[in-house]
């Protein structure tokens, strides 16, 4: 069983038990249970199969571990059955709409017996939510906007679709006159894998003639909120964007405050407050005095609490705020470190360019070196090469090594591992690579043990160096297949195979907290964008930022080695 469905049974129960009126304390434990499942990067099933502590895991305590055995045993909660007797499950539904959290949902359930999507949505057109407590005729409209919006099946976006959309809509922005500070803050800023929605902040003398300029933003669908300072749109694609604007001197504090994420908030509200400071969105200030001490600048809201300024993409409550205290805080990859890209493909499988393309692109991208590795016979599909190709392929890549000058063109392969483990290639053509990079296509769905022996085994076959994206999930569309990452981590640092952080926004794999595991471990990663055209070479920022968020160093990371050290430093063990 997935951890992440075993999550969602006990999300399930905790909003349930919440709409039913149970005990903040309680609904709170589930919750921050369910926020240790998703950090977890070892399947809980194979766990509780070897007899191991799930008390041992910060953030599940004993009765969320017996939940999580008879989750795995039972295939179903006991607790959760009887809970859905009391309160309708179909409950849970609303909770997916935009701005519907449970005290409304209790509420409106309560009052009114609405118990589904569609009795709210009779409601709303009826107006017979406005005279609820807290709500009134704009909320209806809301909702009703909330649900079709619903209905229209998007739900988050991949994180290139909110990059690209933000800096557009940032460029937009800084034509207006007047703007003082512009930000994209929010996950966006964090470079979460996916984004539920904008949140831009700027800061400005005339806040009126940002809301209005952002309003008339030309790619607006829908305009959801136009206020003096506060603005909500949704686009034509369905993203939703917000716009604040605050005066300068609260810009440092509010920046703070919309980059989130919000258990980072919550713990550095906490820290203020054994320390006499308060912090909110407009500034910082003494708590006895109530004077303001600082809030133009971000710097000002860590330096307050005695703290380092913590970059973006750790504040996510990871332990960034020890860190930053006790002058821990790493200093993370930058793009500008890479010296090289080794995973990409080319028109002799599925790729749209030659090897000379590519590597023209490389070379203007300022890379040292870099590696084409086309697929192996098993991927059919995208004519994936045999070994006399393979053969035929390698002395091509020889051929443009010599005719290109400045850059240097490493023959490789990306093999797929079949499902025992072996590899869809001889052992004999792949000595002749510079760089094997193994990786699972097809069979993906199998049970853990089995999985885990395969990667395994792929580690163990003395060519490979390279596990590329070693998860093979694909971002809001497939999970990523169980296996014991632990075990096959330990195993590649053991053997001195890299793993992989797979930069296309499609993948993110390894992802932030994989990354967080592998440095822990020891284990070397390497960062390669996989990409199909020259443009695609552009995607490694997105595997950079993975990286940032799984708190990596240049250290950590090989291909940021000049090409000898590249060399020394991707041989096996
Ligand atoms: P998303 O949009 O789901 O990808 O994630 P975020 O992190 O961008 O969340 P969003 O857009 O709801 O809010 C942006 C940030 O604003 C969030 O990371 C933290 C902050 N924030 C929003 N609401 C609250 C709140 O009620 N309390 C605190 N402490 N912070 C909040
Ligand atoms: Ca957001
Ligand atoms: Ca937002
Ligand atoms: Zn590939």
């Amino acid at each position: 069983m997935e951890n992440s469905q075993i999550a969602k049974t006990l999300s399930d129960l905790a909003y349930l038990l919440e709409i039913k009126g149970e005990s903040a304390f309680r609904i709170r434990s589930y919750h921050s249970g369910v926020r240790a499942i998703s950090d977890l990067t070892t399947s809980l099933e194979l766990m509780v199969q070897r007899g191991e502590d799930l008390m041992a895991i910060k953030g599940i305590g004993k009765s969320i571990a017996g939940k999580i055995v008879e989750i795995i045993e039972t295939k179903t909660c006991k607790t959760l059955e009887e809970v859905k007797k009391e309160v309708p499950e179909t409950l849970l539904d609303m909770l997916d709409l935009e701005g519907m959290g449970p005290k409304k949902v209790k509420l409106i359930y309560e009052k009114l017996g609405i118990d589904s999507i569609e009795k709210l949505e009779v409601a709303a057109k009826a107006g017979k939510l406005r005279d609820l407590p807290g709500m009134g005729a704009k909320t209806e409209e809301r909702l009703l906007a909330s649900i079709e919006h619903f209905r229209s099946g998007v739900g988050r976006f991949r994180l290139d679709a909110g990059a690209t959309i933000g800096e557009a809509i940032v460029e937009y922005m800084q034509r207006l006159e007047g703007i003082e500070n512009l930000e994209l803050a929010g996950s966006l800023r964090r470079r979460r894998e996916t984004i539920g929605d904008l949140d831009l902040l700027v800061s400005c003398t005339d806040h009126q003639s940002v809301m209005d300029h952002f309003v008339a933003y030309p790619e607006v669908k829908q305009i959801l909120a136009h206020g003096d300072t506060k603005s909500s749109v949704r686009l034509e694609n369905g993203l939703q964007v917000d716009c604040r604007v605050v005066d300068a001197e609260s810009f440092g504090a509010a920046l703070h405050y919309f980059t989130g994420s919000m258990s980072h908030n919550v713990a550095m509200r906490q820290r203020g407050m054994e320390r006499n400071v308060h912090i909110n969105e407009y500034g910082v200030y003494e708590r006895d005095s109530g004077n303001r001490i600082g809030g133009d600048n971000e710097e000002d809201v860590f330096k307050a609490l005695g703290l380092e300024w913590v970059s973006p993409e750790l504040r996510e409550n990871r332990g960034e705020i020890e860190a930053a205290e006790n002058g821990k805080l790493p200093e993370l990859i930058k793009i500008g470190d890479i010296q090289g890209d080794l995973h990409m493909h080319t028109t002799a499988t599925d790729g749209k360019h030659s090897i000379l393309e590519m590597a023209e692109a490389c070379k203007a991208k300022g890379y040292k070196y870099h590696a084409i590795s086309d697929h192996s016979k098993a991927v059919a599909i995208a004519n994936g090469l045999d070994e006399q190709r393979l053969a035929q392929h390698l002395r091509e890549i020889e051929k443009a090594n010599e005719q290109i000058e400045g850059i240097e063109i490493l023959k490789s392969i990306e093999v797929d591992i079949m499902p025992d483990g072996t590899l869809d290639l001889e052992d004999a053509i792949l000595s002749e690579c510079d760089l094997v990079i193994a990786s699972v296509h097809f069979q993906q769905k199998m049970p853990p043990d089995e999985m885990t022996d395969r990667i395994l085994r792929a580690i163990d076959n003395p060519y490979v160096n390279v596990i590329a994206h070693p998860t093979g999930r694909l971002l809001l569309r497939r999970e990523p297949f169980s296996f014991d990452a632990e075990k096959v981590f330990a195993a590649a640092r053991d053997a001195g195979v890299c793993l992989e952080i797979n930069a296309h926004p499609a993948r993110l794999d390894l992802k932030d907290t994989h990354c967080i595991l592998a440095r822990e471990l020891g284990v070397k990663i390497i960062i390669n964008t996989d990409a199909h055209r020259v443009e695609e070479l552009d995607l490694m920022r997105y595997g950079i930022w993975t990286a940032r968020r799984g708190w990596l160093k240049k250290e950590n990371v090989v291909n940021t080695n000049g090409l000898a050290a590249f060399k020394k430093a991707i041989a096996r063990n």
